[in-house]
């Protein structure tokens, strides 16, 4: 296996928004993340990859760019980040942006000129295309609710818009666009920048003639028409071969209808293209017909089953991302823990499982601190663009809203981005003013300030444990195999390579368990687990506990 520095890092990711506001506006800003680099760099990550802080007039929060070159000024603007680039450096930190070049922000001025007319030299910027019976020209829905196509009354077309429709794709089959944000991405390597991932790259090239969907499940739609189109890995390649490799950075694509058949194509070494990509089969696992805003029960098993087909799916010549959550979805501990009585060892078991598991390892904020989902009383708490149109949506069905709240609660991409809890004064220690989005309650309890001085804390263990996957690269590069044979409640896998042999389990209940195994007892060793107070025999599991045990 090739080792590489960005397989062995451990990327911390910020959604900027919330993490730390300087100037008592209520949102975060780069001189927060300045005044926090010594804390990230405590957790002992090498990577910090950055959610889009660039022009835009903030309809999703930034993935609706209006400039590609230019910081935004809520964030602090150039300057700003200048310094922050020059300190992580200093420290040995490396900064990954967000890319988001498969639709820009209706307000960026590419747009502006395409829409003025049809002989605009923009025009063919973004998708147009003639309305079909009075109405829009596919059946197409967006990610966001609704139609993906809005007219357009200037020029009587419709242009496609796969998330809001302040965010119209791009039109990557013209060659122009291409160059465009191929030197976009070459000017921020210029500016010292390490990396970037990649917005739903698996979305840029679009199905030729654009044919209506026949899928009744939204996901069945995105695999088979929005993803994965024709030219996707020849633009891939071209973005490798005129940018990517001529600088030592990393990358990682981010893409619905990214599977276990087409992800090797994205991430194979020999085949130049993307480093790794950030696939969603245990994200999406809750979904139902109706999609996210649908959910469905789902089984550890289900669960396993997908960290087990994508290990193999990559080994060979691939290179995989571990992660469990990020700005949009509910928090990982609400979601795969128990936010109750375990909260403390069940967000323990999950750092464990992050950092033992084959790919690069990605912690998004505030997870190293246990933070959990929110449950706002109403509608009007929210923000999230994706909630307010699915409410909207579900409204004009007639459902039932009272049950449509709990949906809300345990699915909306607001419980992620909720103000990092630092301490327990005023909103958490987040700002001054009045948050954007409204401080979790439960910050008194869960916040940084608190866990730095309980060495005990998930945050010390989120510590123990990065420092603990550095010693050990068999935890990164080792061949996995799960072994716990279906168990319901069990997870249990081997990691292993010439240096070290271990043998990982995991507690996913209340119920203590015992892995039942030939393995012999007495060749292994416990190295490490989430508690101490649990089971003491090496292959029995208290309540949501995990153990590091290795073999002589
Ligand atoms: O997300 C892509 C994506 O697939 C999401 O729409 C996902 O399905 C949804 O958020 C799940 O709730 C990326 C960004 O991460 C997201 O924040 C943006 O809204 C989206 O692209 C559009 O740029």
């Amino acid at each position: 296996m090739n080792k590489k520095w960005w397989k062995e890092s451990v990327v911390y990711q910020i959604y900027p928004r919330s993490f730390m506001d300087t100037t008592g506006n209520g949102v975060g800003d780069i001189q927060g993340i300045l005044k926090k680099l010594d804390y990230i760099k405590s957790l002992g990550v090498d990577v910090i990859w950055l959610c889009p802080i660039y022009e835009s007039p903030n309809d999703d929060n930034g993935y609706d760019i209006s400039h590609y070159r230019k910081i935004s000024e809520d964030f602090g603007g150039q300057a700003a980040f200048d310094v922050l680039l020059e300190q992580m450096h200093q420290k040995g930190l490396k900064l990954v942006m967000d890319l988001v070049a498969n639709h820009t922000s209706d307000e960026h001025h590419w747009f502006q000129e395409a829409k003025k007319s049809k002989d605009s030299p923009f025009r063919d910027y973004y998708i147009w295309r003639d309305g079909r019976n009075g109405g829009p020209p596919n059946n197409w829905t967006s990610f966001f609710s609704g139609s993906a196509w809005q007219y357009d009354d200037t020029t009587k077309q419709y242009y496609l818009h796969y998330f809001t429709k302040k965010q119209p794709d791009l039109n990557w089959d013209n060659p122009k666009v291409r160059k465009e944000i191929f030197d976009v991405v070459e000017y921020w390597f210029k500016k010292g920048v390490d990396g970037f991932r990649m917005d739903v790259i698996s979305l840029i090239s679009k199905p030729d003639g654009l044919p209506d969907t026949t899928f009744e499940k939204f996901q069945d739609t995105i695999v088979h028409n929005y993803a994965n189109g024709p030219k996707i890995h020849q633009y891939l390649r071209e973005m490798n071969q005129e940018v990517l490799s001529k600088y030592d950075i990393m990358t990682v694509g981010e893409g619905p209808g990214i599977d276990l058949k087409n992800g090797p194509l994205y991430v194979g070494e020999d085949r130049k293209e993307l480093d790794m990509v950030f696939h969603f089969d245990h994200m999406f696992i809750d979904c139902g017909i109706g999609g996210k805003y649908d959910p469905q029960p789902f089984t550890l098993n289900q669960f396993k089953k997908v960290f087990t087909q994508w290990d193999e799916a990559l080994k060979h010549g691939g290179w995989g991302s571990i992660f469990l959550g990020n700005h949009d979805f509910s928090r990982m501990v609400s979601r795969f823990g128990d936010d109750g009585e375990y909260h403390r060892e069940s967000a323990k078991l999950l750092a464990t499982l992050l950092l033992t598991m084959r790919g690069t390892v990605y912690v998004y904020q505030g997870d190293e601190i246990g933070m959990t989902n929110v449950a706002y009383p109403n509608i009007s708490d929210y923000n999230d663009v994706e909630t307010l149109n699915a409410w909207k949506e579900a409204e004009q069905n007639g459902q039932n809203m009272n049950a449509f709240m709990s949906i809300v609660h345990s699915q909306s991409r607001d419980n992620a981005r909720t103000p990092v809890q630092w301490n327990d004064k005023k909103n958490a220690g987040f700002s001054t003013g009045t948050p954007w989005l409204r401080v979790n309650p439960n910050y008194t309890r869960i916040n940084v300030a608190q866990q730095e001085e309980d060495p005990s804390s998930i945050l010390n263990f989120y510590r123990e444990m990065i420092a603990f996957r550095k010693a050990n690269p068999t935890l990164v590069y080792g061949d996995y195999e799960c072994l716990d044979g279906e168990h319901p409640q069990l997870y249990v896998y081997r990691r292993w390579d010439e240096e070290g042999d271990f043998l990982i389990l995991h507690n996913f209940g209340d119920a203590p368990q015992t892995f039942d195994t030939d393995l012999p007892e007495e060749e292994y060793a416990l190295i490490k687990s989430n508690s101490d107070t649990f089971a003491s025999e090496k292959f029995s599991l208290g309540a949501w506990q995990s153990k590091i045990l290795k073999r002589s």
